[in-house]
């Protein structure tokens, strides 16, 4: 019997900072019909989905930014979320700000599975940008000033999901994609997709010239394409897209096969779905050969990934003799 599982990123469109969570909860539950319609049964949405992407935002008192977090999930305002997943036998992704009972603040995804149940969550671990307001960058990127570190790893559930007994699912988001090390995490839990949501302005403040416009979404496409290759498993990559608060966001969503190949691809700004068949037997072949940990994997020389977090100089070169 094939493994099949018709997937899909649901990329949203910008989402202004005046919007309240109705907004885009009503515009995801509008993408959930769509996708029901088209027969998908598993859907990811982007990071921070109900709201703009708030770190482009000083609060200079930490503690106004709190609107932005949501307190319970499901709530009151993302039930219809969740409703419609049911009624519509769809799983999904979603990225939300989360802020814990303990007053806890992550950048959090979740898997929810087609009854409405969490599967898994996920707290992002590699958060870019910086802490304090700089006034050297005419937009903010405040996830270091808002955000802890994620404390739960790289996870992968091994749950039900379309029919079949179980997929092994992961999850990750925005930043952490381009980070080999959150992938190969995931790969050695033998994960076969991969959820991750993203928001990336188009244009590099720190590029000074040396990151050309279009390298933008070539970038975001090689760590997807590549994580995907390396670890012989599916990847979804959901962004939110088009202008934000006067902030562009590349979109240029992907559903990724095991060779790395794209098998869909977003091209509006907007609110958009992409769906594609997964045949999950495709991971086996990548995993029984070339990426076949347990045969080629040399832990005991890769002991700096893990002792060292900074790059150290090498000692210099000296003439033999
Ligand atoms: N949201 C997020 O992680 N965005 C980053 C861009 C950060 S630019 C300071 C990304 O890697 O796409």
């Amino acid at each position: 019997m094939p493994r099949i599982l018709t997937a899909a990123a649901a990329q949203l469109g910008p989402i202004q900072a005046a919007e309240p969570r109705s907004v885009p909860v009503e515009r995801m539950v509008r993408l959930l019909e769509r996708a029901h319609a088209r027969g998908v049964e598993l859907v990811v949405f982007p990071e921070l989905a109900l709201t703009t992407f708030f770190p482009r935002h000083y609060h200079e008192d930490r503690r106004e930014a709190d609107s932005w977090f949501e307190t319970a999930m499901p709530s009151n305002e993302t039930a219809p979320l969740f409703e419609a997943a049911r009624r519509y036998g769809i799983g999904f992704h979603l990225g939300y700000a989360e802020l814990t009972p303990e007053g806890r603040h992550f950048n959090t995804a979740i898997l929810v599975s087609p009854a409405g149940e969490i599967l898994l969550k996920y707290r992002k671990i590699h958060l870019p940008g910086h802490a304090e307001f700089d006034p050297a960058r005419q937009v903010q990127h405040l996830e270091k000033r808002y955000f802890e570190v994620g404390d739960l790893g790289f996870p992968v559930v091994a749950a039900p999901m379309a029919g079949l007994d179980r997929i092994n699912m992961g999850l990750m988001i925005c930043n952490d994609r381009r980070w080999p090390e959150a992938w190969r995490v995931l790969g050695l839990q033998s994960v076969e997709l991969v959820m991750l949501g993203y928001n990336t302005p188009s244009t590099n403040q720190d590029a000074k010239g040396f990151e050309a416009h279009h390298l933008r979404v070539f970038h975001s496409h090689l760590s997807v394409q590549a994580g995907a290759y390396q670890n012989a498993c599916f990847a979804i990559a959901t962004a939110k897209a088009g202008v934000e608060d006067g902030c562009e966001l590349f979109g240029h969503s992907i559903i990724v096969n095991p060779q790395g190949e794209i098998l869909a691809q977003a091209t509006s700004w907007g609110d958009e779905l992409i769906t594609a068949d997964l045949d999950l037997d495709q991971c086996t072949l990548g995993r029984t050969t070339i990426f076949n940990f347990e045969k080629h994997r040399r832990p005991e020389a890769y002991r700096r990934i893990t002792d060292q977090v900074g790059a150290v100089r090498p000692e210099p070169w000296i003439r033999p003799g």
